[in-house]
């Protein structure tokens, strides 16, 4: 039998694989680390795992030292890893699956493993309806009603990508297409990716050439490119070597606009517009629009919506939340611009948990054209991140204006993310709280405590005269953790009570708030702070996913604080 060829995706996810085993074993941590780390390295190479076997260049990959060169040797020629078989046969792989449990660590799936034998979620499942989890030792009627919860939570959870990591995937093959084949006249991306929805199932490119089968040809040749699931005329399917499915379309440049409007979507948009389009005696599709058997063809999206007599909807509106009654009543919001803002309110420095200098911060966010940035390490309580005690926070004000003193054109801002502790008090007295320029207060522990108390430790803070924002308010985690239970209108009613701002958390795994409460959000008057959180320089540019977020939540520049001016934003917190 013919060897399967690996692909990157699958070579990463064995190793991952490996890394769960050897937790579960209790093996020293950095060895499963060190297996993750491979990984992804293995995840983001952008050409095929094989081709750098065959050149005999597996060490030039990050991460990938001697004895892990040997072990993906033995599974690139032979397709098998004996070591990896005989971690399965040590423990079953349900049992690692377990891992994707939330709230079950390779501890408890060693427990369950070993105390109850279950090897499998279902069998999980049955335990803990069963009310055996809470025999064990360490576990409890609590735990196992979480442990019940999270599978119920895994049910849900769908393999949909974060945007900021389709996003740069897409932005890579777009320029390879524009710059490396001619035939192409105009490649943009659609559907949810353009909508720039917090997750994406697919990316879908679409091209505008004359030549579709060059463009194919040249697509599927692409060095990202694993495997083609579908091969047409008009359409090709690939998977990536990272596992991502793309869709691409092609269509002659006199119909591109009709391209783009139908596969932009969303698919309620699309099912609105055409209803109003028949009102009007037309018919719409992807090729253009019909009147009998007159065709009008469109080669922009603005003739697409000038004909329906409507002026262009912005991609990120289209979801059918009365959108289309707007633009026909001439009331579109004039939607915020990554070129609006004026400074980034939540960064990390080495201080606490960043990677590097203020210096260098301070510089990044002036390089970005940002006039004021808010340095907000992590307070004392919040050990993990090496938070900073209030003798600490005094030295770091020392530094910031002497570098503050190097600048004429920006200005660094101290803050801190302070954390709001399990019963609601600040981990700063209040008089420390009042030396700063910029108070961010976050829920970092007991973000599965119950409503009410979880929604009376953020509502407590937001009392606090000197909390200036609410740090990623629901505590999501794209994928991973569900959003805490707070009640977010109770928390929305004293936003616009005591004017606290709310933030839009601009990490990919987070944007937290999300568009539809930032939506709630500006109609109730309360403010927002789109930031980044960034713990290192690349981190600093997640701020556009923030925007972009914040215009799928009908965001105006008017509704953003980090839009303000210097001046007008210290006199908003207080401080002027
Ligand atoms: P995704 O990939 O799940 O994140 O979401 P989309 O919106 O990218 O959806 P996808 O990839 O299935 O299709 C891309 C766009 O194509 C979608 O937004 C609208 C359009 N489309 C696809 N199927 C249909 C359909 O059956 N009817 C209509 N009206 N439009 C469709
Ligand atoms: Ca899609
Ligand atoms: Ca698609
Ligand atoms: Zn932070």
């Amino acid at each position: 039998m013919a060897k399967k060829t690996l692909t990157n995706g699958e070579v990463a996810q064995i190793l991952r694989t490996i890394a769960d085993y050897l937790e579960i074993k209790g093996e020293i941590i950095y060895k499963a680390l060190a297996y993750r780390r491979a990984a992804d390295n293995i995840l983001n190479l952008g050409r095929d795992i094989n081709e750098i076997w065959r050149e005999g260049k597996l060490r030039d990959i990050p991460g990938v030292g001697e004895a892990l060169s040997k072990k993906l040797d033995e599974l690139l020629s032979t397709g098998r890893l004996g070591y990896y078989e005989q971690l399965q046969e040590e423990i079953p792989p349900g049992v690692v699956e377990l891992l994707a449990i939330p709230d079950v660590g390779p501890k408890t799936a060693k427990l369950l493993w070993e105390r109850l034998g279950i090897a499998s979620v279902a069998e999980a499942e049955r335990a803990a309806r069963q009310g055996q989890l809470r025999q064990l030792p360490g576990l409890g009627a609590k735990s196992e009603a979480k442990i019940l919860a999270g599978i119920q939570a895994l049910h849900r959870r769908s393999d949909r990508i974060p945007l900021g990591t389709a996003w740069p995937v897409a932005q890579e093959i777009l320029m390879d297409l524009e710059s490396g084949c001619p035939a192409v006249q105009r490649a943009t991306a659609a559907g949810s990716l353009r909508r720039m929805k917090a997750t994406i199932g697919d990316i879908d490119l679409l091209v505008a050439s004359t030549e579709p089968e060059v463009v194919m040809e040249f697509f599927v040749n692409l060095p990202q490119v694993g495997e083609i699931s579908l091969r047409g005329p008009t359409k090709t399917s690939v998977i990536l070597h990272n596992g991502l499915q793309v869709d691409l379309r092609v269509l002659p440049p006199e119909r591109y606009g009709s391209l783009l409007q139908y596969f932009t979507g969303s698919k309620a948009h699309n099912v609105a517009l055409r209803g109003l389009a028949q009102s009007q005696g037309l018919s719409l599709s992807e090729y253009g629009f019909k009147r009998g058997q007159e065709e009008i063809i469109c080669a922009e999206e603005e003739e697409v919506y000038g004909t329906l007599g409507l002026p262009w909807i912005p991609p990120e509106l289209r979801e059918d939340r009365g959108e289309i009654e707007a633009a026909q009543d001439g009331a579109l919001p004039e939607l915020i611009e990554l070129a609006d803002i004026q400074g980034d309110l939540h960064i990390h420095t080495d201080w606490s948990d960043g990677a590097v200098s203020l210096a260098q911060m301070a510089e990044a966010a002036r390089a970005r054209g940002y006039r004021y940035a808010v340095i907000s390490d992590h307070s004392r309580s919040l050990g993990v991140a090496r938070g900073l005690t209030a003798e600490r926070l005094r030295q770091q004000r020392a530094e910031i204006e002497r570098l503050n003193e190097g600048f004429n054109d920006f200005r660094l801002l101290q803050g801190a993310e302070v954390e709001i502790k399990a019963d609601g008090s600040l981990d700063f007295p209040d008089e420390v709280l009042a030396e700063l320029d910029v108070v961010v207060a976050s829920l970092h522990s007991g973000l599965r405590q119950e409503r009410e108390r979880i929604t009376a430790r953020l509502i407590s803070a937001m009392r606090n005269p000197h909390v200036d924002i609410i740090g990623h308010p629901l505590g999501r985690i794209i994928g991973q953790r569900e959003e805490s239970a707070i009640d977010i209108d109770a928390v929305l009613e004293v936003a616009a009570e005591t004017g606290t701002i709310l933030e839009v958390n601009a990490t990919p795994a987070r944007l937290d708030l999300d568009d539809v409460h930032i939506r709630r959000a500006i109609g109730m008057g309360v403010k927002l702070a789109i930031n980044s959180d960034a713990h290192n320089v690349g981190g600093l540019a997640v701020m556009a996913y923030g925007v972009a977020t914040a215009r799928r939540g009908w965001a105006k520049a008017g509704d953003v604080v980090n839009t303000l001016p210097l001046d007008e934003l210290l006199k908003l917190v207080g401080k002027q």
